[in-house]
C-alpha cells in the first residue's frame, strides 16, 4: 500500500515535470523534445612533432580515440637505446586534439608483446584518476571509457600505474589539447615538443640497451634530460622549420617524472605565453616555467632566418644532458633587425680605457 502510494507521488511529480518542461520549452506541437546526436568523428593522431589540424568543427561531436600502447627497444642517444614504454610507439605519445564540450570516448590497448599492465590519466579529464581506474588495461587487453572535456586548455597525459614514476620515467606522457569552443588564432607552423628526464645505470653517453636506475630516479639526477624522447630528436633531419615572417605555435610539454623546464628557444622572444596550458597569456616573455606534469603554449613571428635553439636553460641540461633542439628559419636577412657581425679585430691594448 505505502509502495503503491509512493508511485502514485512520484508518477504525479514526474507528469508536473513534464508539463512544466513542456511550458518552459515552448513546445506547441506536443512530441517530446530530444537532442539530436552528437556527430561521431575518429580522432586523427600524430607522432612528434606533428600536430594534428585545427579543429574546424562549431559545435561538439563524439570523438573517438584509439591509443595502443607499445614497449620497445629505441634510441636515447647516438650508440645509446632504452627499452621506451609508449602511447603509440613514439615518446612523447600520440597528440590527440579536442574541441571543448566534446564527448570522448576513448580506446586504450596493450599490445600483445607487452610486459606489464598500463592505463592512462589524461588531466583533461574531470572524474576519477583522471581516467587511470577505468583503463586498467592487461597486455593484449583493451578498456574503454568516456568523458566530457568540459575545460579547454593544453593538458599533459601519462601513465598512472605503480610504480608511476617508472612508467613516467620509461616515456609514457604526452599532450591532449582541448581547443576552446572559439577555436585558437590561426598561425602558419604548430609543433609538438616534450621534455622528459631519463634515468640509465650506464653514465651519460655509455653505449649499448641501458637499463632503468630506479636509484637515480629517486635521487632525481637524471643521465639525459631531452626533447622528444631522444637526445638529437630536434636537430638535423630532425630540426623544427619555418620561414621568416611565419607566426610559430609550439604545444610543449614537461612529461618529468622529476625536473621543472626552463623552456627558452636561444635568439627569440615569446610573443604569447598562455602559461601552465590554461586559458589566459603573458606577453614577451623569455625563458618559461614548465613543471613536471604540465605544459604551455607559446606563440612567436620568426622575424629573421637562422637556427633558433631550444634548451631547458638550466643550461647544464642542454649541454651534458641533451636538452637541445632546432627550429630552423630560412629568409632573407634583415639587417635592421639583426645583421649578425659588423666587426671583428684586434682590440689594441693603447685603446684599453680610452674614453
Ligand atoms: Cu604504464
Amino acid at each position: 500500500m505505502k509502495s503503491g502510494l509512493t508511485s502514485h507521488t512520484v508518477l504525479k511529480q514526474l507528469a508536473g515535470g513534464i508539463a512544466l518542461a513542456f511550458i518552459l520549452s515552448g513546445c506547441t506541437t506536443g512530441k517530446a523534445t530530444t537532442e539530436a546526436p552528437l556527430p561521431v568523428e575518429q580522432a586523427q593522431l600524430t607522432a612528434p612533432p606533428l600536430v594534428p589540424p585545427p579543429i574546424s568543427r562549431k559545435g561538439p561531436a563524439k570523438v573517438v580515440v584509439d591509443l595502443e600502447m607499445v614497449e620497445q627497444e629505441m634510441r636515447l642517444s647516438d650508440g645509446v637505446t632504452y627499452e621506451f614504454w609508449t602511447f603509440g610507439g613514439t615518446v612523447p605519445g600520440s597528440f590527440i586534439r579536442i574541441r571543448e564540450g566534446d564527448t570522448v570516448e576513448f580506446h586504450l590497448k596493450n599490445r600483445h608483446d607487452s610486459h606489464v599492465a598500463h592505463n592512462i590519466d589524461l588531466h583533461a579529464v574531470t572524474g576519477t584518476g583522471g581516467g587511470a581506474e577505468a583503463t586498467f588495461t592487461l597486455p593484449g587487453h583493451k578498456t574503454q571509457f568516456t568523458f566530457k572535456a568540459l575545460n579547454p586548455g593544453l593538458y599533459v597525459y601519462h601513465c598512472a600505474m605503480a610504480p608511476v614514476g617508472m612508467h613516467i620515467a620509461n616515456g609514457m606522457y604526452g599532450l591532449i589539447l582541448v581547443e576552446p569552443e572559439e577555436g585558437l588564432p590561426p598561425v602558419d607552423r604548430e609543433y609538438y615538443v616534450m621534455q622528459g628526464d631519463f634515468y640509465t645505470e650506464g653514465g651519460y653517453g655509455e653505449p649499448g640497451l641501458q637499463p632503468f636506475s630506479l636509484e637515480k630516479a629517486v635521487d632525481e639526477h637524471p643521465t639525459y634530460v631531452v626533447f622528444n624522447g631522444s637526445e638529437g630528436a630536434l636537430t638535423g633531419d630532425g630540426a623544427l622549420t619555418a620561414d621568416a615572417g611565419d607566426k610559430v605555435r609550439l604545444f610543449v610539454g614537461n612529461g618529468g617524472p622529476n625536473l621543472v623546464s626552463s623552456f627558452h628557444v636561444i635568439g627569440e622572444i615569446f610573443d604569447r605565453v598562455f602559461y601552465e596550458g590554461g586559458s589566459k597569456y603573458q606577453e614577451n616573455v623569455q625563458t618559461t616555467l614548465i613543471p613536471a606534469g604540465g605544459a604551455a603554449m607559446v606563440e612567436f613571428t620568426t622575424d629573421v632566418p637562422g637556427n633558433f635553439i631550444l634548451v631547458d636553460h638550466s643550461i647544464f641540461r642542454t649541454f651534458n644532458k641533451g636538452a637541445l633542439g632546432i627550429l630552423s628559419v630560412d629568409g632573407e636577412v634583415k639587417p635592421e633587425i639583426y645583421t649578425g657581425q659588423q666587426f671583428s679585430g684586434e682590440y689594441p691594448e693603447a685603446e684599453a680605457g680610452d674614453q
